[in-house]
């Protein structure tokens, strides 16, 4: 086992800093400003962009949809933060989605999304994305681009191997970052070693309706479970997982978690476990975790609490798992779309690590260990190596694929994006990224079928590429054509949040069935107005209910009578529109929470807690029509112990 000093570390630091620096001179050498490559990216005002691209939000906790080639920002979609631009986590309806065991958590760090498959290709029915903090999973519709359905999971923390997908969407895993007491208990810390756990979750997706259930967790050594990625094609029913500090050190990671010349890549056979479970394998443990779900008919969450969850103990599922030694605390794992190849980021180092799947499972069936790590055999590393890439760069984390025998990997440290060949390892080409870039992601490019025409480096540091806006810019991401032999950065733009991964799918699969409108008709919210004359306010002891209903340009009703100071109030608020993008939004003078935006055919409900007597005004939040700023109603608040009867009214 190599050591590694601290020495080298604060040499890859001071890499890093001067990559930031050195290159920042190149901006006019590479070709961004010329005419051909303007024309690649430019989308004319009225036409439409070619791909989708969904990023995440990273510390925003949300996922944002942008357009490739142009790079414009089309819309934020809220996951794990409340959002009062929509009204998301403040509504009454969608305060449940961030209901966790921990109780109301309004914020998450979202790392990777992944667009689900049929046959490992994308099918674009959802979206998913993980919570990094408060462990959790998240569901989005590619028809509506609601999230629809968030699981927590238990017996984990920092839930970073997270969300990928298996080849027909049967399974989305999460693998935990940090291994953790389980059961949680008081216990020394330094008593890590031997006795935290790591769990990797396999929460299934119905097929129907992609309702998403905790099926098994496996019971791993208390490493850190980094990065993941499916099995595909002949690897099919097997999933791969980055490991770093195998060492299980407790404290100052950084050097002791970087002694190990070699930490390992888990090959989890899934499919065996799944076997061994539906006959009965695995042990129920007592747990608490949140499923929250949104329905589309109510327009309405619910969150119900689960209190067990199947644990498999690796051990006792002969066959199903494997260490495969991967060098230098490997970061991305990432399998082509043959599903032959598996690729390991050693981030500590220059070159990647190829593993073949054909020649681990030689291995296996030939018994070749090189010994065991808690019962778990570990396979010889020359035994299922298919080759390395030297790649001459440095810091290598994530690599997709273009579907034409390319792959494509990130240098964070030396800032670059390097082009090598599956089969042979090597080199076809290099460019560099403006500045340390993390993922990178071509549409596909992590499926059996990618669209390989650009690729998308995700930069963690944008300095001097834009125009400054105090300390801290927005992330930035360039686009490169990969249509011929060598790469050619097109384009900058700047992303929201952190965007660590992003799944990409054309447009042409996902614009047709965008949804338009809800129907009216179709409306199963309990407190919708449905017509105009069923618009009224109701009194429950100190609960006042306001159904409302809104259309261009007024609210039914717009005057209120009878609200007293220490009452409730709750606003239910039908949009009548069914036309396309008319939504109407409602703000509520002193309300402690957001407006609402109500899209057409929708009900939101927004609670209002009135603490001062007087006339106060609610209004329309959107500019729907040319008499929006009419658009607005008023409230009048009396006295707790006023007699003023209840009374609503329009027009009158
Ligand atoms: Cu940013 Cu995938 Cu969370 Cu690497 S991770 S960069
Ligand atoms: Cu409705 Cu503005």
């Amino acid at each position: 086992m190599k050591k590694i000093n601290y020495s080298i570390l604060a040499l890859l630091g001071l890499v890093m800093v001067f990559t930031g620096c050195n290159d920042s001179g190149k901006k006019s050498s590479n070709g961004a400003l010329s005419s051909n490559n303007a024309e690649k990216v430019y989308v004319a005002p009225g036409e439409q962009d070619e791909f989708y691209a969904f990023m995440s939000g990273g510390y925003s906790g949300n996922l944002t949809v942008y357009g490739l080639p142009s790079g414009r920002m089309f819309k934020e979609i809220p996951v794990f933060s409340q959002f009062p631009t929509s009204g998301y986590g403040y509504s009454e309806e969608t305060k449940p989605m961030l209901n966790t065991s921990f109780g109301f958590v309004p914020w998450d760090d979202s790392h990777h999304p992944d667009i689900s498959q049929t046959n490992g290709e994308l099918d674009g029915r959802w979206i998913f994305i993980n919570g990094n903090n408060t462990p959790r999973i998240a569901r989005i519709s590619l028809k509506t681009f609601e999230t629809e359905e968030i699981i927590e999971l238990p017996n984990s923390a920092g839930n970073h191997s997270s969300s990928f997908i298996t080849e027909n969407t049967e399974y989305v895993v999460a693998g935990t970052r940090f291994s953790v007491p389980v059961p949680q208990r008081d216990m020394p810390i330094n008593e890590y070693k031997g006795n935290f756990k790591g769990a990797l979750s396999f929460v299934s997706v119905d097929p129907e309706d992609g309702r998403l259930d905790l099926k098994f967790q496996i019971m791993m050594p208390g490493f850190n479970y980094d990065l993941s990625h499916p099995g595909r094609g002949k690897s099919h029913g097997w999933f791969f997982f980055t490991t770093y500090n195998t060492e299980e050190a407790n404290s100052l990671l950084e050097v002791n978690a970087s002694q190990n010349d070699k930490d390992f890549i888990a090959a989890i056979n899934w499919k065996k476990i799944e076997e061994y479970v539906n006959n009965g394998g695995g042990t129920k443990m007592p747990a608490n975790y949140a499923h929250n779900v949104y329905d589309e008919g109510t327009h309405t969450a619910t969150s119900t609490m689960k209190k067990e969850v199947l644990t498999v103990d690796p051990t006792k599922v002969p066959g199903a798992v494997y260490f495969l030694p991967t060098p230098k605390s490997p970061h991305g794992c990432d399998v082509d779309p043959s599903g032959n190849y598996i690729i390991g980021n050693g981030k500590l180092s220059a070159d990647l690590t190829v593993h073949s799947f054909d020649r681990m499972l030689a291995a296996i069936e030939g018994k070749k260990f090189d010994g065991e790590a808690y019962g778990i055999p570990i396979l010889k590393f020359e035994d299922v190596l298919a080759g390395t890439v030297k790649s001459g760069g440095l810091g290598p984390l994530h690599t997709e694929f273009d579907g034409k025998g390319n792959a494509y990997t990130t240098f964070f440290i030396s800032s670059e994006v390097v082009k090598w060949k599956l089969g042979t390892w090597e080199v076809i080409d290099r460019k560099p990224t403006y500045y340390s870039v993390g993922h990178l992601m071509i549409p596909g490019g992590n499926s059996a079928k990618p669209f390989g025409k650009y690729v998308v480096a995700m930069n963690k540091i944008t300095k001097d590429r834009y125009l400054p806006t105090g300390p801290e810019l927005e992330h930035s991401a360039q686009l490169y054509d990969i249509t011929g032999d060598k790469m050619e950065l097109i384009y900058d733009f700047p992303t929201h949040g952190e965007p660590h991964y992003a799944a990409g799918i054309p447009a042409e699969i996902l614009a047709p069935k965008s949804q338009k409108i809800y129907k009216l008709a179709e409306n199963k919210h309990p407190m919708a107005t449905l017509g105009v004359n069923d618009a009224r306010v109701e009194r429950k002891g100190n609960e006042v209910h306001v159904y409302m209903a809104m259309i261009r340009s007024h609210f039914t009703p717009d005057n209120i009578e009878g609200i007293k100071v220490g009452d409730k109030v709750y606003f239910h608020i039908t949009n009548h529109e069914q036309d396309f993008d008319v939504p109407h939004g409602f703000a509520m003078i002193g309300a402690n929470n957001s407006e609402l935006l109500i899209m057409p055919g929708q009900t939101k409900s927004l609670v209002w807690e009135p603490k001062e007597v007087g006339v106060w005004p609610f209004y329309c939040t959107d500019f729907c029509s040319a008499l929006h700023q009419e658009m607005q109603g008023y409230v009048r608040v009396s006295p707790a112990n006023s007699n003023i009867d209840l009374s609503w009214s329009l027009g009158e």
